[in-house]
């Protein structure tokens, strides 16, 4: 099967991170291509850079759906466009945050959200809300380490975010972590050796979500509101992503 990754940023240091990641845990018979946007954000860390990072996602699924994708993944902890995007697909659309929420939920009963920006907790509340985990995630919490400087050792990243993550199982009572950044994938197998306890990357469990619905058959349901989008002559810089 064909599974397209879409980091929704354009910085392609962290699209080739997110592939290495994606990768890892695809089984054999799976084919990953992963791929950023030709526009928007380098990094996406509040609600401007995300209504960019939708429409790139959907640029991305329109060129995916030509090109014989069977399912996607939306590598950015927002999971900026996913309704769009299954609008677009015949075949699953797995957000990494609605990911790591359902795979936390099956591995305690409470878990901790540990992601970058303070600002950005928001959004990961909005997504709490919106797929009903607000029994399940007792937490939210920001290190204020910039996307991008997750990967730069002089941030000190793992150590900040392994710090925030005891913290918040203690505070929280909680018993899992999930990493609220595509960018934290490569952290996740120390942490969850130095925490004790389950840290779920979303990228891995977006990967092995999608590819569990493709193997059994099961695509985006197109009857009501995902179904295509209606056809309509969009303007200005907008055309190109009419709805045929
Ligand atoms: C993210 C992410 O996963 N990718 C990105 O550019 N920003 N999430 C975040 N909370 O900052």
């Amino acid at each position: 099967m064909r599974i397209r990754v879409i980091n929704p940023n354009t910085t392609p240091r962290m699209t080739a991170l997110i592939d290495s990641a994606a990768r890892a845990v695809a089984g054999a018979g799976t084919a990953i291509s992963t791929v950023n946007p030709s526009f928007g954000a380098p990094s996406i860390e509040c609600h401007h850079d995300d209504v960019w990072a939708a429409a790139g996602v959907v640029e991305q699924v329109r060129l995916g759906e030509a090109q014989g994708a069977d399912a996607y993944v939306i590598a950015c902890f927002g999971d900026p466009g996913l309704h769009a995007a299954r609008e677009l697909a015949h075949g699953p659309v797995i957000g990494i945050a609605e990911a790591a929420f359902h795979a936390a939920s099956l591995l305690a009963t409470g878990f901790s959200v540990v992601t970058t920006l303070a600002r950005t907790c928001v959004i990961a509340e909005h997504l709490v809300l919106q797929y009903g985990f607000e029994r399940r995630c007792k937490g939210i919490h920001g290190t204020d380490i910039a996307v991008l400087e997750l990967d730069d050792p002089a941030s000190d990243a793992y150590a900040r975010i392994r710090d925030a993550a005891a913290a918040a199982l203690v505070a929280d009572r909680s018993g899992a972590i999930v990493l609220g950044c595509a960018g934290m994938a490569e952290l996740c197998t120390r942490l969850q050796r130095e925490l004790g306890v389950p840290v779920i990357d979303g990228v891995a469990a977006a990967v092995k979500l999608a590819e569990s619905l493709v193997t059994l058959g099961l695509g985006t349901s197109k009857r009501g509101d995902y179904a295509r989008p209606i056809a309509k002559t969009y303007v200005g810089i907008a055309a190109p992503h009419s709805p045929a």
